[in-house]
């Protein structure tokens, strides 16, 4: 079993894709064990993204965070962190396969609607970073349990 982050892009807030984003995980077979709104501030924003300190698109990345409310998710299941980014496709929507989110419903690199973390480490930092606080269930007493064994 493996945990990783998803966030819902602001482009895809506004968009009203919210609901459709998180279906596809679902589906999928991912199961969400954390789910949260909010809004980034520039200090997390350059938190999330400092391994892209420096580059050129950083500024518009710290701000395009920021544009509004956003999901953040943890989603856990097997290969989780793979099977989400599978699910997400390329990061720029143009390269990314039909079918994926980004092949489906993007256009710009700069507005690729979804984050998904890329490796265990990753996925292990970020989720600290946007479920610290706690917040977390992982559905230890459910009686459906089942379903995903
Ligand atoms: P995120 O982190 O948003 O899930 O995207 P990826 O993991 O798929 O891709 P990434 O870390 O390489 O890039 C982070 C973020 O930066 C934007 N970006 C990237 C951009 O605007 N221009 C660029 O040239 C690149 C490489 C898109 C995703």
């Amino acid at each position: 079993m493996e945990r990783t982050l998803i966030l819902v892009k602001p482009d895809a807030m506004q968009r009203g894709l919210a609901g459709e984003i998180l279906s596809r995980f679902e589906r999928r077979g991912l199961r969400i064990i954390g789910l949260r709104l909010l809004q980034v501030d520039d200090a997390l924003a350059k938190r999330h993204y400092g391994m892209h300190e420096g580059k050129p698109f950083f500024d518009g990345l710290v701000s395009y965070i920021c544009a509004s409310p956003i999901i953040a998710a943890v989603l856990e299941g097997t290969n989780a962190i793979n099977a989400a980014r599978q699910t997400m496709g390329a990061t720029n929507p143009v390269q990314a396969a039909p079918g994926t989110i980004r092949g489906d419903l993007g256009i710009e690199i700069g507005r690729n609607l979804v984050h998904g973390s890329d490796a265990p480490e990753s996925a292990e930092r970020e989720i600290g970073l946007f479920f610290g606080d706690g917040g977390l269930a992982p559905w230890e007493r459910s009686i459906d349990r089942w379903v995903f064994e």
